[in-house]
Formats: C-alpha cells, sequence, structure tokens
C-alpha cells in the first residue's frame, strides 16, 4: 500500500501536464492509479449555471478524479482554487483566455487542479492529489458563469 501510494503521488497535477492526464485514454493511465482513485461525478444540465453537486468531501491525499458531464446547452470548465480571494482575479482574466480553455496560465500556481474546455454535451475527467485539509472553491471560468458556478471541495483529514 504505501508503495502505492508514493506512486500515484508523482502524477504531477498543475498546469499543462494535467491537461495530457485528463485527456489520456483510461487505457493508458497507469493501473495502479486507477485501483487507488476515487472518482467523483459532476453535472452541470440544461440552462442552470450550477455544478451537481455544489459541495465534494474528499480526504487530503487522496488521488481524486472528476468526471464533469456537462448536459447542459452551454460550454463549461471546472476550476478548483487554492482560495476564495482567487475567484475575482482569475476570473477577471478568464474573459481573455479561450485559447487555454478560460482558465488564465499566468495563475497557474492558484489552481489546485482544472478540467478541460468541456463543450455543450461534453464530458471531461481531471484527476489530482487532494490537497492539505481545509476548503477550496471551484467555479466555471466560460464566459463570466465565476459569478454563479460555485461548488465547495472540502478537504479533510
Ligand atoms: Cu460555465
Amino acid at each position: 500500500m504505501q508503495f502505492i501510494r508514493r506512486v500515484v503521488l508523482t502524477v504531477p497535477v498543475l498546469g499543462a501536464t494535467l491537461f495530457s492526464v485528463a485527456s489520456a485514454t483510461p487505457s493508458t493511465l497507469p493501473s495502479v492509479a486507477a485501483a487507488d482513485t476515487t472518482t467523483i461525478t459532476v453535472r452541470s444540465t440544461s440552462a442552470a449555471l450550477a455544478f451537481n453537486p455544489d459541495m465534494i468531501t474528499v480526504k487530503s491525499g487522496a488521488t481524486v478524479r472528476i468526471r464533469y458531464i456537462n448536459e447542459s446547452v452551454f460550454s463549461h470548465n471546472m476550476v478548483i482554487l487554492k482560495s476564495e480571494d482567487d475567484i475575482d482575479p482569475v476570473g477577471a482574466a478568464s474573459f481573455d483566455a479561450h485559447d487555454s480553455g478560460f482558465v488564465p496560465t499566468q495563475f497557474k500556481e492558484r489552481y489546485v487542479a482544472f478540467s478541460p474546455l468541456a463543450g455543450a454535451g461534453k464530458t471531461v475527467e481531471f484527476t489530482f492529489t487532494a490537497p492539505a485539509p481545509g476548503e477550496y472553491p471551484y467555479v466555471c471560468f466560460v464566459d463570466g458563469h465565476f459569478n454563479m458556478m460555485i461548488g465547495k471541495l472540502k478537504v479533510v483529514q
């Protein structure tokens, strides 16, 4: 078990590397990571600017895979931030971040993890290691949705 944990923790969680992990087909992911991963499904539906659920609880250090199913009529993404204070500055920059899926690359250090852009009807996945215990907001930074599409990741010991 100890060995498996160490292997999982070597999976990079930030920046461009996350995109390559998220876009990899399941068969190319290391099987040890898959066996030790908590998968959580999050949805958005119809025209509602909301995440369902809007509260997720995970254990610190766990490998978490978010499967974001966008059943709505809009494009969305899901960005987990280190602090609530990051929502406004990152949100202001998100309008100019089309090329990176509305995730401003200059704020990379403020993200716990983030999804690729999920067009209407699309499902995307991303994987990360749950950070230190605390509360981390997750928001959508597409087209100013960050004022309404807000959820909370609770990380417990
Ligand atoms: Cu959105």
